[in-house]
């Protein structure tokens, strides 16, 4: 069965986690604490301590570089959920590099200005030097005192995903792709607090986010039939 090593409030875990669950294939999560990498580091032959990896067997499965997308194509190809169509290619790559830069950077640190209510207390010391260690000493003060103004810039940069879905359900057409899972993990991770709503100024991102959270590729696969 496949493992999922992850921690919850991680957009590209997420990501990962509802392809996982929209495929429908049972499949088991192992979450470590944000500090410790240390399953991640033995898995992976001391290669990589980032978060997603997958366990399928006996093979680990994690990404190459930044922007490879590993992951996901592997499940893609197992469990055929056509998430990264020909016709799509190359639109995709421009799409996630958006996604995964743009809108991560203002999502995750939006979500870790309330750092304390997710990370345990055994975590919190390795999670603030962590952070200070990337983004520099007060970090997480300074994002609260930021937080109006990424909101706000977090509600531009989101504003053409709505304009995508004008015109058919999901982002790039009528079937969920993988920008659409990018896209949705990214989010998630900015409402894992449950101190943000998306924008009420984007009711048809709103709606597509609902969709996303709760649709499954069989009943998909029949719906395209009938
Ligand atoms: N492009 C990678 C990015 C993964 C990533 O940045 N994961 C974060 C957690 S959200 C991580 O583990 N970073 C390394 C670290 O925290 O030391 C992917 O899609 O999996």
């Amino acid at each position: 069965m496949i493992d999922l090593v992850q921690f919850p409030w991680s957009p590209f875990c997420i990501v990962q986690r509802r392809i996982l669950e929209y495929s429908g294939v049972p499949f088991t999560v192992t979450n470590i604490p944000n500090g410790d990498r240390s399953l991640v580091w033995r898995l992976t032959g001391e290669q990589y301590y980032g978060v997603p990896i997958l366990r399928d067997g006996r093979r680990v499965v994690f990404e190459a570089d930044h922007d490879s997308q590993v992951i996901a194509t592997y499940l893609d190809a197992k469990l055929d959920l056509d998430l990264f169509p020909r016709a799509f290619a190359g639109l995709q790559t421009i799409l996630w590099r958006h996604i995964e830069n743009d809108i991560e950077d203002l999502a995750f640190r939006l979500n870790d200005i309330y750092w304390e209510e997710m990370v345990d207390a055994a975590d919190r010391l390795l999670f603030v030097r962590h952070k200070e260690r990337k983004f520099g000493r007060g970090c997480l003060d300074q994002w609260r005192r930021e937080q109006k103004s990424m909101v706000a810039e977090l509600t531009r940069r989101l504003a053409p995903y709505g304009e995508m879905l004008a015109a058919h359900p999901f982002l790039l057409d009528e079937q969920p792709r993988f920008v659409d899972f990018d896209l949705f993990g990214m989010l998630g991770n900015f409402l894992y607090s449950g101190h943000y709503r998306l924008p009420a100024t984007l009711p048809r991102l709103r709606k597509w986010y609902e969709t996303m959270g709760r649709i499954q590729f069989p009943l998909h696969r029949e719906k395209l039939r009938s």
